[in-house]
């Protein structure tokens, strides 16, 4: 086992369509955490040297590194040595259908510009899908010494400790966590909403990492998060520890979470943060 530990009291049943062998959720987070802890220490002991952008994609600041490609080719080698039937989809390219039922979803290091300036808040985030349900997520931080983990319907942990999602009862007094695409059209839209956003709450959080930023509010450290532009691997294994630790996930409109809005806080003011967000012109969300 890694350097992280499972949820408390985690229960392992997944059992779909009568295939018995399919394994235990339990199973996969366990190989999970094993595979975050080597990728990421694998990170970490590269960031200890020098480091620099290797290409880029969106933009000039949208960069990835050489340890991110490592990083995601440690994953995927691992993966498929234990569990050579399973299918992977990886921000670096990883995109493989498998037919065992599984998927793997793997961010090798989110927040990769904080990797790229030596900041401590990057992850690797991997989740395991089992019939398109995300049922086991890691988000294991090296360089923060925190490993976050979940098991659908069985609750969320850091380093073994269960997690809850804060106790705020209104909008203006909740901290909030936002990011921000690589793109001026992106970012000009997005600073629109911002505008209506930060008169309306406590303050604003901008951290880097979509990952962190859904563990901190499973920790109660944040009271909400929101981003535009998340792709799955940003948000599969967070939104995962967020949701079992009595967050509310979704977009606008009752829809789920996606790359148009993922948003993520506790019962009490998900619905008006969903609100605030909704009343940016239409115009805004393009
Ligand atoms: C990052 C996200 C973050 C977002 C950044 C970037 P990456 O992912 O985790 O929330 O604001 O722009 O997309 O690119 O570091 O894996």
């Amino acid at each position: 086992m890694g350097a992280g530990r499972v949820a408390a009291g985690a229960t392992g049943g997944v059992r779909s369509g009568g295939m018995a062998d399919r394994p235990g959720a339990e199973e996969l987070l366990a190989l999970a955490v094993d595979v975050a802890t080597e990728a990421g220490q694998l990170a970490l002991r590269g960031r200890a040297g020098t480091v620099a952008a290797e290409s880029t994609k969106s933009s000039p600041t949208d960069v990835v590194t050489a340890l991110d490609r490592a990083s995601e080719a440690l994953v995927a080698k691992r993966l498929l040595e234990a569990r050579p039937d399973d299918g992977i989809l990886g921000e670096e390219g990883a995109d493989a259908t498998g037919t065992s039922g599984v998927r793997w979803i793997v961010d090798p290091i989110d927040g990769t510009v904080n990797f790229l300036y030596n900041l401590p808040n990057w992850a690797v985030s991997l989740a395991a899908e089992v019939d398109g349900e995300v049922v086991a997520g890691v988000v294991y931080a090296p360089a923060l010494g925190r490993t976050y983990t979940a098991l659908r319907g069985a609750g969320a942990a850091l380093d073994g400790t269960p997690l809850r999602v804060s106790a705020v009862e209104s909008l203006d007094m909740a901290l909030i966590a936002t990011g921000f695409g690589y793109t001026v059209e992106r970012r000009t839209a997005q600073i629109n909403v911002l505008t209506r956003v930060i008169p309306k709450v406590r303050d604003i959080r901008r951290m880097g990492a979509a990952s962190l930023d859904l563990c901190s509010v499973a920790a109660g450290t944040l009271d909400g998060y929101y981003e535009r532009g998340l792709k799955p691997w940003d948000h599969a294994a967070g939104g995962l520890i967020a949701t079992e630790a009595g967050a509310v996930t979704g977009g606008l409109d009752g829809a789920p979470g996606t790359e148009a809005l993922y948003i993520a806080a506790p019962p009490a003011i998900f619905g008006f943060l969903v609100d605030l967000l909704a009343a940016e012109p239409r115009a805004d969300r393009d």
